[in-house]
């Protein structure tokens, strides 16, 4: 209940803050992207992590107008970035539920000018355990306007495979604990070697995410991963400091 009544105030007081987190493609070395990551601000808790409080926010159905503002505010910063660069959105599986977030996507994108081949979805296998038609028709719906849905934290759910062709997704997102396992011996590197010729091999954009170390990236590029997300590259900015990481490639 505590947490309820944080986020009713946090959303009157503007404390919640998006954060982006670049994204890079090893071959060319150039910059491709960001990803939008939500943070609460709190006054006096500081900085809470979205990991306590979407659950909650989800429950309650604050997902929903925080959902939205999210989609706006996060569009709207990157409408004002060069037009090479995509933009990166989690969705909550709770967002699916009123049927109507292709409607909010196409208005938000209009509203915005943002191109929606410039948008992609990110979305957690937990969504797809509830295979309702309502969840798969607004898939189809988004997948229709040219945005790209992309399979988040793949890897780790129960049964991602299947999902994959039958929602048919643009693009899978490697879970870090499997970037991580590099050189750590034993399966894992062979595990993170098969899910990136998998997701080649099915014309899927490939992204391992969590990359920390140099290690980590040379495995990733000499097995044809080649679109990478982590700490190694650039960390979560500001909006403010997102013109800084435009400036530069790595
Ligand atoms: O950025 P961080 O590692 O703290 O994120 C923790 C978790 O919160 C991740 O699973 C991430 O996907 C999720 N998350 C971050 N930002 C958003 C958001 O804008 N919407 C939703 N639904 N989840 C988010
Ligand atoms: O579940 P999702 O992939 O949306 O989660 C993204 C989260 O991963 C963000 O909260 C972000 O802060 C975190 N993150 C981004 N890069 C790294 C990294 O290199 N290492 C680790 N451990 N976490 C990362
Ligand atoms: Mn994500
Ligand atoms: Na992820």
């Amino acid at each position: 209940l505590e947490m309820q009544a944080i986020l009713r105030k946090a959303f009157r007081e503007k404390w919640f803050v998006l954060y982006f987190q670049p994204q890079y493609d090893l071959v060319t070395r150039r910059l491709t992207g960001f990803e939008a990551l939500l943070r609460l601000k709190h006054p006096e808790r500081g900085v809470v992590s979205p990991t306590e409080f979407i659950p909650v926010a989800e429950e309650t159905g604050l997902i929903e107008p925080i959902g939205e503002w999210i989609l706006k505010e996060s569009c709207r910063a990157a409408s004002l970035w060069p037009e090479h660069l995509t933009l990166a959105v989690n969705l909550s599986p709770a967002q699916f539920k009123k049927g109507n977030l292709p409607r909010l996507i196409a208005k938000t994108l209009k509203q915005t000018a943002l191109k929606a081949d410039r948008l992609e979805v990110e979305i957690t296998e937990g969504l797809l355990l509830e295979t309702s038609n309502r969840v798969l028709s607004q898939l189809r719906e988004i997948k229709k306007m040219g945005v790209a849905l992309i399979m988040d934290d793949f890897g780790t759910g129960y049964s991602s495979l299947s999902y994959l062709w039958r929602f048919s997704f643009d693009g899978i997102k490697i879970d870090r604990s499997f970037v991580h396992g590099v050189g750590v011996g034993g399966q894992v590197e062979k595990l993170l070697r098969s899910i990136i010729r998998l997701g080649i091999s099915l014309d899927l954009k490939v992204t391992a995410e969590g990359v920390e170390s140099a290690q980590q990236a040379h495995f990733l590029v000499a097995n044809d991963c080649r679109n990478v997300q982590g700490f190694l590259f650039g960390w979560p900015v500001p909006k403010d400091e997102v013109a800084t990481v435009i400036a530069k490639d790595i």
